[in-house]
């Protein structure tokens, strides 16, 4: 793919960049992104049904199996050429951001500082009950695992559809975004809200917005480029 030399002048001169990403910048790592990549024995079960309070309501076992299967795929994952290449961006631009809703942790293992987690993050645990976060919780076997506090149930900290997003995470995240001259938005579906409507809001602000992504999404016809290819192919040449 070749970029185009205004899209490279764009990047190469912004003072505030920000970058939003999504599940399709961890699919070349081997994470499935949220909507199309069920396999196994999962692919019977609608991610969207799952990933609710209900879900976890009625049948916490099951929702906390799927967990347990996403978290050892996290676990055996390596950030790939898309999450370096950021990295390797904030060393030219210091102020650069990232907002990402994904909950595997790519992003900081890949050595990047500023990353605002919208959705939660799948290594961290939290009490159903009490809201209360388990630092330093060692994991049970047992499946759904109770809280050594309250015997509530335990759950990822994650933020389910119908939950409030972390307030502190999403007042960063506009900030960031609001503030921003050029926004990235990368491997996102743009279906989920509120995360779908910070491309609109850094449109509003004048920020030029450019969309890396193998299909189109919502969004597309709104931003001023369109890159259609995987992250991690695109990323490392926007580099050079
Ligand atoms: C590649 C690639 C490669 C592939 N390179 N790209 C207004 C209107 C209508 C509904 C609502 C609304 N406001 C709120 C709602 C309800 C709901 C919502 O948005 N529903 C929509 C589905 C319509 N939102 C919420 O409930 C949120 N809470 C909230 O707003 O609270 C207040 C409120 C509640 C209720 C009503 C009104 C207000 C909470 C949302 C929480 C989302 N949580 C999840 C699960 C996290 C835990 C887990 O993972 O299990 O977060 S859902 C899921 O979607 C996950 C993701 O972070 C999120 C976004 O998905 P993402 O990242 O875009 O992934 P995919 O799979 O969708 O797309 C991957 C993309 O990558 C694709 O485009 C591929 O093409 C691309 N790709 N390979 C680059 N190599």
């Amino acid at each position: 793919m070749i970029i185009p030399a205004e899209l490279t002048q764009c990047l190469k001169h912004s003072k505030r960049l920000a970058i939003l990403t999504g599940a399709g910048i961890s699919a070349e790592s081997g994470v499935p992104t949220f909507r199309d990549a069920q396999t196994g024995l999962w692919a019977q079960y609608n991610p969207t049904e799952l990933a609710t309070p209900e879900a976890f309501q009625q049948n916490p076992k099951l929702v906390w199996e799927w967990y347990a299967w996403r978290q050892q795929l996290v676990a055996k994952a390596e950030p790939n050429a898309g999450h370096l290449a950021l990295v390797e961006l904030e060393h030219h631009q210091p102020s650069l951001t990232i907002v990402t809703q994904n909950i595997d942790g790519l992003h900081q293992r890949a050595g990047s500082n500023r990353v605002i987690e919208l959705h939660g993050n799948i290594n961290r645990f939290k009490c159903a009950t009490e809201n209360r976060i388990l630092e330093q919780w060692e994991k049970q076997t047992a499946i759904p695992p109770h809280c050594p506090y309250c015997n509530g149930l335990i759950r990822p900290d994650v933020v389910w559809f119908g939950e409030s997003l972390p307030v502190f995470a999403l007042e960063q995240a506009l900030q960031a975004i609001e503030r921003s001259d050029v926004l990235l938005t990368i491997g996102t579906s743009a279906l989920v809200q509120p995360a779908a409507t910070l491309p609109l809001k850094a449109l509003q602000q004048g920020a030029t917005v450019i969309e890396i992504n193998p299909e189109t999404t919502p969004l597309t016809p709104c931003v001023h480029f369109s890159l259609r290819g995987k992250s991690g192919d695109i990323l490392p040449k926007l580099l050079k």
